[in-house]
This record gives C-alpha cells, structure tokens and sequence, in this order.
C-alpha cells in the first residue's frame, strides 16, 4: 500500500465505515440498518489501511451488461448513488458510456447528457461524497470535474482520446489508468497473450510514461489490470492471482471485477455474482489493494467485515496477520 492521498474533496472522517468497520460477522445481517442512513462522507483512502476503499458503479446507461437501463432516467440514478453510499461505498463511479463486450461509442453530447445531471444531484444531496466518472473522452472530463466529480475513470489510459492526459493534469484530479488495447466493439479480437501478467504489466507501464510526460503528478494516478477488457477468462485469473505484482510497483491499485463474465456459472445472470466479487473484493484487499469497484458494496462491507474480525482475533492472541 502506497502512501495514498486522498481525492481532494471532502472530510476524513466517516462514522459508518467505522461502524462496518467494528461489526463482529454475527452482527453483519442488517448492519447498514445501524449506521447512520445519511449519504456517506468521504472514505480517505489512508497509508496502511486494512481494507480497501469500495468504489459504487453507477452505470446511466440503457446497455451496460450488469445494470443496463435500470438507472437511465436522473433521478432513479442519483437515488441509486445514494444508496450505493448508504451501502458502504465511499466513492461512485458514475458512467455514461458502455464498455460492456461489443459496445459501440456513443457522442460527447449523449455521453454528458446522461451523467451531467446526475454528478449534479448527488453532489447537492451529499456534498462530501466522492464522485468519479468512468470516461475516455477528454471534454466529458473537463465538464464532470467542474461539476463536482474527483476523480477521472479512464479505462482506456489514455489511449482513446489523445486530449485525455493533458486535460486530466490541467485539472489536477485523481485519474485512474486502466490497461487497455481497444474499444470495446473489437476488444475480444485483441485479447492474445503469451505472458498476460507480464503484457499487461508492460502495457500500464507504458500508458504511465505518457501519463507523467503529460504532467500528471504520480500521488494523482490509480492503475488498475482491466479485467475483462480485452481479455479472456484465463487471463483475468491469472491477473487476480498476481495482483500483490501491481500493489508493488507503489502506485494506488483498483480492480474492477464486479460481476464480470470470468466469475460466471452456467446459467446465472450477473447479478447472481456477486457473492463471488465479493471473494475477489477480499483477495484484493490480501493483496493491498487500494479499491475494488462494485455494483453491490453491502456484499464487500460484509466480506472485509469478516476479514477485520479475523485480524482482531488475531491480534488478540498476538498472532497478528
Ligand atoms: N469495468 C467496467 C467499467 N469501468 N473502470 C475501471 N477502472 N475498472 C474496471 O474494471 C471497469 C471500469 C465494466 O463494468 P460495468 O459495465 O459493470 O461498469
């Protein structure tokens, strides 16, 4: 775990991921019950800390894989990221754009039509809650973060628009760079790998040279593996397997696997998946993981309250882990 700053909004202190935090597995049935029910403040994201921060996806779309067209309209969004706070996550990402398997890009206009009002709303129902927005496009970036958002979601890491970099360190925000090869409408052709660890270890190293030529400050840059983008379902297991490798390299990590098609079983729909994310939620936080990204937080509060008690009692009996 680096050093991480926080996103540069916002208090530090938040009662109820002390709450989450302190909850014993007995008591975790109903546990958002007993925290306080206001929109979350700001989790800071602290040097040392035991479990990462949840980040809420908030999808404004009509065809992302998990939720697609369940928070279209505005104001079922903003109640969404309300309640995605309410759950446990400290940061909502809100998207406008698809980037499920075979999606096509939509326009600027579309794309900041539908996130624009709703950055708007939940930065005037929770003024201290954190707001990222999943984008590739440079203009989209420049609007969401005048209106409020923190942190720029970039899952092409530069690569899609060749304005992003520098328009991201004029705006001095926190900007995550995920490895990426192609859009999503041609991802699948592009998701070949002898060494898949070490290919998209080179890949982000790449994408981060750009990103500081382009005179964004290092404590400003999250990496992330980018399960599921351009990548089979071998390759995101073994990208989960070494994610203390990306840890290391002393950048802030997320992970996004949340209901990914590598954590299917014959017959589910994605959000019976969400048991295993939160499996995966708790291997990244073995490996120092600085934030997982999750359609549903109440699932991985649970899971990192299960590993908190397991590291009480193990401190307890001086056996610390
Ligand atoms: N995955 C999706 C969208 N945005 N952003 C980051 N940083 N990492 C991810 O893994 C990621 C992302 C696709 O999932 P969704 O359709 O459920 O949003």
């Amino acid at each position: 775990m680096t050093d991480a700053p926080a996103p540069t909004c916002g208090p530090s202190s938040d009662k109820q991921a002390d709450c989450a935090r302190t909850q014993p597995p007995t008591a975790m049935a109903g546990l958002a019950d007993r925290c306080e029910t206001s929109p979350r403040a700001i989790a800071v994201p602290i040097a040392g800390a035991e479990r990462p921060v949840i980040m809420g996806v908030l999808n404004v779309t009509p065809d992302s894989f998990s939720d697609g067209g369940r928070f279209a309209a505005s104001d079922a969004a903003i109640r969404q990221g309300l309640d995605l706070a309410r759950q446990g996550a400290a940061i909502v990402d809100v998207g406008g754009e698809s980037t499920r398997p075979g999606a096509r890009r939509v326009s600027a206009a579309t794309e900041q039509r539908r996130v624009l009002p709703v950055i708007e709303g939940l930065r005037a129902a929770a003024a201290d809650l954190v707001i990222s927005v999943d984008t590739m496009r440079a203009s989209t970036a420049r609007a969401v973060v005048q209106a409020g958002a923190s942190i720029v979601n970039d899952v092409s890491g530069g690569l899609a628009d060749p304005d992003m970099l520098r328009v991201v360190a004029d705006l001095d925000c926190d900007y995550i760079c995920q490895h990426w090869r192609a859009s999503s409408d041609v991802m699948g052709d592009h998701a070949g790998y002898v060494d898949v660890v070490a290919e998209v270890h080179a890949e982000l190293q790449e994408r981060l040279r750009a990103v500081f030529a382009a005179g964004i400050a290092t404590e400003r840059v999250i990496i992330d593996p980018g399960l599921g983008f351009a990548k089979q379902r071998a390759h995101d297991w073994a990208l989960i397997g070494e994610l203390a490798s990306f840890t290391a390299l002393g950048h802030r990590v997320l992970v996004g696997a949340s209901r990914k098609r590598f954590l299917a079983q014959p017959g589910d729909t994605p959000v019976d998946r969400d048991a295993a994310t939160a499996a995966i939620s708790l291997l990244a936080a073995k490996a120092g993981v600085w934030a997982v990204r999750v359609h549903n937080p109440m699932a991985t509060v649970q899971a990192f309250s299960v590993l908190d008690c397991c590291r009480d009692s193990a401190r307890v009996l001086g056996h610390p882990r």
